[in-house]
């Protein structure tokens, strides 16, 4: 009932993880591949081994969550030995693999590397980590974005999707897709965490993340309607064949429903992962078919992009 498709590859369960939710070392991975999400995306990987930002780097609020972590990652050999593990172990769960290299050169070099193994169902390019000190996100800069997606393309020929950063301009809306239009892309997935929001806590009067003096990416309830946004708007102006993949603010069956209901494919939980553990999945798939049920639908294609406006 909430099978899908995402380039190419049966899901079983239309959800899964965001990258950096409870993904970055093999034994997260493992709980991940045990647990009903429909697959498993690592966290997004470098060339090398990286620390990340200093601590404290992740705070949950009631409603929410900051994060700087700065692209902690066991470095992209790991996530490609991963692969071959997941797959002997888990060969119907698809295995996809979050790639976030420093440069243009990075990544081609990631991926050259990562072609090589057949195991990983398709790769999430990241071009909208919000946390790296001096480096702005790649997706609000078109002419880089388009820089990087002619390099990619060039060398690159298996499946493959990006992570947008959330927009907030119709104007932006357009320009982006415009250029996205042009490549053959498999998937966006929309969206990464708000940019550079800000948690304090008034009675000790700070900053509750140490990074960038307490700015950092925002995940949780804050950002449903801006994700709902992005997935519907997207799911309007890209090509038919580029699935739309939505994340934000998702921690019940009827979050899911509303971002399938917008475009979504496939539905990412971030936040709430962190928040719950892997048994959310269980728990939202079967709130999200109970609805269904109440609406007398039997697939998510009943209802995707369905949304009804005001006229
Ligand atoms: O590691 C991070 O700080 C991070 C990444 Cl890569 C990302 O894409 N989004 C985010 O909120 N944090």
């Amino acid at each position: 009932m909430l099978q899908t498709i995402i380039a190419g590859h049966h899901l079983p369960v239309c959800l899964y993880n965001a990258s950096g939710a409870m993904c970055t070392t093999k034994s997260d991975l493992g709980l991940l591949a045990d647990s009903h999400a429909g697959a498993v995306l690592t966290k997004s990987c470098t060339l090398a081994y990286r620390n990340g930002n200093p601590k404290p780097r992740y705070h949950e609020t009631a409603i929410g969550s900051i994060n700087s972590m700065g692209i902690p990652n066991l470095g992209y050999e790991v996530y490609a030995q991963t692969a071959l593990e997941h797959h002997q172990k888990y060969p119907p769960k698809p295995y996809f693999v979050s790639v976030s290299g420093m440069s243009i050169n990075e990544n081609l070099e990631i991926l050259a590397k990562l072609n090589q193994t057949e195991q990983i169902a398709a790769i999430e390019l990241n071009l909208s980590c919000p946390n790296l000190p001096g480096k702005p996100q790649v997706a609000y800069d078109f002419p880089q974005t388009e820089r990087m997606l002619d390099a990619v393309f060039d060398v690159y020929q298996k499946p493959l999707g990006i992570k947008l950063p959330p927009y907030f301009d119709l104007v932006h809306f357009e320009q982006i897709a415009t250029i996205l239009n042009q490549y053959p892309l498999h998937f966006v997935t929309c969206v990464n965490s708000i940019g550079n929001g800000l948690v304090i806590d008034w009675q000790t009067e700070t900053s509750v993340i140490k990074p960038k003096g307490g700015l950092g990416g925002i995940g949780g309830d804050y950002i449903k309607p801006t994700a709902l946004a992005n997935v519907r708007v997207f799911s309007q102006l890209l090509r038919p064949s580029i699935a739309v993949i939505g994340c934000g603010g998702v921690k019940s069956g009827s979050d899911a429903f509303e971002h399938i209901l917008c475009g979504a494919t496939a539905v990412q939980i971030g936040t709430q992962l962190m928040k719950e553990g892997t048994d959310c999945f269980a728990r939202i798939a079967t709130e999200l078919q109970q609805i269904m049920q109440q609406k007398g639908y039997t697939n998510i294609n009943d209802f995707k992009g369905k949304l009804k406006t005001i006229e």
